[in-house]
């Protein structure tokens, strides 16, 4: 017990340095930080295998801080334990623009934020794609190159939110033993006490999906050490409770919600800065102290010095560091024109989502990193192949996930996956439930993370399961989020080009949005170009000089072309365009645009609402789509019934003429 009142000082310095900071910015979270300074000291002290020094030490822990209201407690502890880029000057300007310090913890900021917290619930369910992620690499490259746990810190909040049930669910069903949690049990939230709005057991809630269920003084770091230690022996994932007192250390404010996100206050701090007995300057931190902290920062260096050493000697090498950088080869590139060359020689009517099944039957050799699966819809989303063996406790090397009905478990936990590296997930369910996938999907964005969302049954061509599965606004909603690269292909062939552009572009999520019913093979001839990478090319030109451009993605790409027939007929000469990715044709120089758009009235038609589409259309132009939602029908009398027709198209080409 000899050494508890130095860590209790070490954990001074993080409750100093989150009031002083949070003072400083005149806003921010001190209640957190200084609830949970001593826990987390036991923790990076005794536990967290790192090295400030390296932080992309593939192996070292990952630490996630769910609560990521908390930032302060994170920042404190990179800067203490020496990580370069967070000086102190960085913590003095917390929250301002420009700093790596921004108010909740972002990915790529500083070194050590492992992911962007702050949307409360998120980082509890990456934590558990991490842990997936470090099983399944530890099974294919071997423990000696992959052997670290993932810790969490998660308040109240996080175990409110639905998110965490399902990523618990299925951390608890995968047998993840290396994820541990410290949950800062102190019972306030903002509106008050928790007792205001949930009354859960939260032990046995945990025990039940199978963890590991640990209780502590979370101001006690020796026995938060203990609890750890514990918690690592067992196989299951464990949920160590630290009992805590919010603000901790500032003598009147403390274990009340005043305390969770104000600034305490020059009067209130100076009481702090007694009761702790810390009379030291703002943003002072005695030598003494400092050198603990970054002794503790070093002292993971022996540990991926003996993981060097390792590595160096492992067969698996090279398919590791591969793996771990995730470059794509050519050999992507290849086994897609392989397979389009098959398609030019032998043209399909495919569903997208079979097509899409067919392409990574194609691409999985030349990308063996691709980590699958789907919520429970494995058979109507196409997402699984023979290659694949199943990911579970038993094969932790299975390329294929049943993440079981748990979209926003799943989506949060495909943002785990890319961030720990090593593997490139996708994952899937109907388009519609993106809504379901949507606060992760905005953290792929954001995070700037490869993630692949294959979403079928794009449209109302889905027929009879009826409006509630139905999506109309979601293409355009997708559309809306920076940042996210949406892919409507329109035949086998554009399908297979999205999956290749999805898959090289490393920081950006792609959805895919993949039609349920048979699309007829239009694009034919030279397949060496991937048109779907510009996002919009003429598909169909016209005969003599263009009159019309109609502009279609997905499904209506067939509409459109049947319309250009008619039309021809009528003598009136109309180019179809291609537009399976808007933001990748956005992307591209004014002059192919304006090529591949024309200078004639433009119809555009999609089964979606009008919305992303007002950019490429004037006032005189049309658009033919949804204007609400859909209807329980067969498909052929849904799209008579909204009138998404290639008559409609005729008529409306023929009135602009
Ligand atoms: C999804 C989401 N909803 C709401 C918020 C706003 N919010 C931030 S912290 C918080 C309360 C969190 O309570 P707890 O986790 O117990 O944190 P403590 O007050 O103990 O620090 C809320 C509602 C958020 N960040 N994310
Ligand atoms: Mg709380």
């Amino acid at each position: 017990m000899s050494q508890a009142p130095h860590r209790q000082t070490m954990a001074n310095a993080i409750r100093a340095l989150a009031m002083d900071a949070v003072q400083a910015a005149n806003s921010g979270h001190p209640g957190m930080p200084m609830g949970m300074a001593d826990a987390a000291t036991a923790l990076f002290c005794d536990h967290l295998k790192f090295d400030s020094a390296h932080p992309d030490w593939p192996d070292r822990d990952r630490f996630i801080l769910s609560a990521g209201h908390g930032s302060m407690l994170l920042y404190a502890i990179l800067y203490l334990t020496g990580y370069a880029d967070m000086t102190i000057d960085q913590i003095k300007k917390f929250r301002q623009l420009g700093a790596i310090t921004a108010g909740h913890p972002e990915y790529g900021h500083a070194a050590g934020i492992e992911t962007t917290t702050g949307p409360l619930g998120q980082g509890i369910a990456n934590a558990v794609g991490m842990a997936m992620a470090e099983r399944h690499l530890a099974a294919r490259y071997g423990a000696d190159l992959v052997d670290h746990h993932t810790y969490v810190i998660a308040g109240d909040g996080c175990l409110m939110e639905g998110v965490s049930h399902e990523a618990a669910s299925m951390a608890g069903h995968m047998r993840l033993g290396r994820l541990i949690v410290l949950f800062d049990d102190n019972n306030i939230s903002i509106d008050g006490s928790t007792d205001l709005a949930v009354s859960d057991d939260t032990s046995a809630r945990f025990e039940a999906y199978g963890w590991q269920v640990l209780s502590c003084d979370g101001h006690d770091a020796d026995a938060v050490s203990a609890a750890i230690s514990a918690a690592k022996t067992d196989d299951r994932p464990s949920l160590i409770r630290c009992k805590t007192v919010i603000g901790r250390g500032a003598p009147s404010k403390q274990g009340t919600s005043a305390v969770h996100g104000a600034p305490l206050g020059a009067e209130e701090i100076t009481l702090a800065r007694e009761a702790l007995d810390w009379p030291h300057a703002p943003f002072v931190i005695p030598d003494d102290i400092l050198q603990a902290w970054r002794q503790a920062g070093a002292q993971g260096s022996t540990h991926r010095e003996a993981w060097q050493t390792r590595h160096e000697a492992s067969t698996h090498r090279d398919a590791f560091d591969q793996a771990i950088a995730g470059t794509v080869t050519e050999a992507v590139g290849a086994a897609v024109l392989s397979w389009k060359n098959s398609l030019a020689a032998e043209p399909q009517k495919l569903a997208t989502r079979v097509a899409s099944q067919k392409a990574i039957e194609a691409i999985f050799p030349a990308c063996p990193t691709l980590f699958g699966g789907s919520a429970d819809l494995t058979g109507s989303n196409n997402t699984r192949v023979a290659d694949h063996s199943i990911f579970d406790s038993s094969n932790y090397s299975g390329t294929y996930i049943h993440y079981g009905v748990r979209e926003h478990g799943m989506a949060a936990a495909m943002n785990g996956i890319a961030l720990h590296g090593g593997a490139i997930p996708y994952g899937a369910t109907f388009l519609v439930f993106t809504d379901y996938c949507r606060p992760s999907m905005r953290l792929s964005a954001l995070m700037q993370q490869r993630v692949i969302y294959v979403m079928t049954h794009d449209s109302i061509g889905l027929g009879e399961d009826g409006p509630t599965h139905q999506p109309v606004e979601h293409l355009s909603a997708l559309r809306a989020m920076p940042n996210m690269l949406v892919f409507r292909p329109g035949d086998a062939v554009e399908t297979a080009e999205s999956w290749q552009a999805a898959i090289e572009a490393e920081n950006t999520p792609s959805v895919l949005a993949l039609s349920r019913q048979g699309l007829a093979q239009f694009r034919h001839g030279d397949m060496r170009e991937n048109k779907t990478a510009k996002g919009g090319y003429v598909a169909v030109d016209c005969d003599g000089a263009r009159q019309i451009t109609l502009l279609a993605s997905g499904s209506e790409v067939a509409i459109a072309i049947d319309a250009q027939e008619k039309l021809a007929e009528a003598g009136i000469a109309a180019a179809v365009v291609s537009v399976p990715c808007m933001e990748l044709f956005a992307a591209q120089p004014a002059a192919y645009q304006s090529a591949t758009l024309g200078a004639t009235p433009r119809i555009a038609i999609e089964a979606g609402l009008q919305q992303s589409w007002d950019w490429l259309l004037g006032d005189a132009d049309a658009f033919i789509g949804m204007t609400g939602f859909g209807a329980s029908a067969p498909i052929d009398a849904l799209y008579q019934h909204f009138g998404i027709t290639a008559e409609a198209v005729v008529a409306a080409a023929k009135q602009r003429l």
